[in-house]
């Protein structure tokens, strides 16, 4: 296991040309899959609004979080990842010593103003050595990362568009949240508002 635990925080490691490559793939995911508001097993409405495409989509409501083919208001299957993101996030797996990646799920998240994303620990996936990678796209925001206890010190990063997050080793478990978007901070998308894109092998 490398030293630093298999975290990598890449500023800036998309240009301009790919990102909008990987938006377009997005919107075209969107269009297929409508964004949706998920609740969580207590009952409450997550914050924002999200998607998935690819073998399997990460899901939320009342018996829980899991992994399932179909989308759940249009009980359509979840649409192919698209090559680009698939190829995508498989060079930055190989970049970061991850040789056998094999992306089986795009889960994709839109935050618009005042939207942000609770501490948490992803672990519903089978396959908790796998990388996980995070790719950012639009309005800046503020990424914040613990340790693997919710009581750990924690450290606020700055995320941009077209930065990228590999959450791979020990850090796979680490806490972390989304604090939110910072308003007009990149005019990637038309609307406005933060995409991220987290791509997973789950099992
Ligand atoms: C976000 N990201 O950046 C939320 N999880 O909007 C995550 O929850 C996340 O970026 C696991 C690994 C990387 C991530
Ligand atoms: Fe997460």
């Amino acid at each position: 296991m490398p030293a630093n635990k298999g975290l990598y925080l890449l500023k800036s490691k998309l240009t301009k040309v790919i990102q909008q490559e990987i938006l377009a793939a997005a919107r075209a995911v969107v269009k297929q899959a409508p964004l949706f508001r998920p609740s969580m097993p207590n009952g409450q409405s997550f914050n924002y609004s999200m998607t998935n495409c690819g073998d399997l989509g990460w899901v939320a409501d009342k018996s829980g979080y899991r992994y399932q083919q179909v989308h759940p208001h249009t009980f359509k299957a979840f649409p192919d990842m698209p090559q680009a993101i698939k190829d995508l996030a498989i060079e930055i797996a190989q970049e970061t010593g991850n040789n056998d990646f094999s992306p089986q799920s795009c889960l994709i998240n839109l935050y618009r103003k005042g939207e942000k994303l609770g501490m948490h620990q992803d672990n519903t996936e089978e396959n908790l050595s796998a990388p996980i990678i995070s790719i950012s796209l639009g309005d800046t925001g503020i990424f914040v990362l613990g340790g693997k206890l919710r009581t750990d010190d924690t450290r606020q990063y700055i995320v941009q568009s077209g930065d990228v997050i590999v959450m791979g080793g020990e850090s796979r478990n680490y806490f972390h949240s989304f604090k939110g978007i910072i308003p007009n901070t990149s005019n990637l998308l038309k609307n406005g508002g933060r995409l991220n894109l987290t791509i997973r092998q789950v099992n």
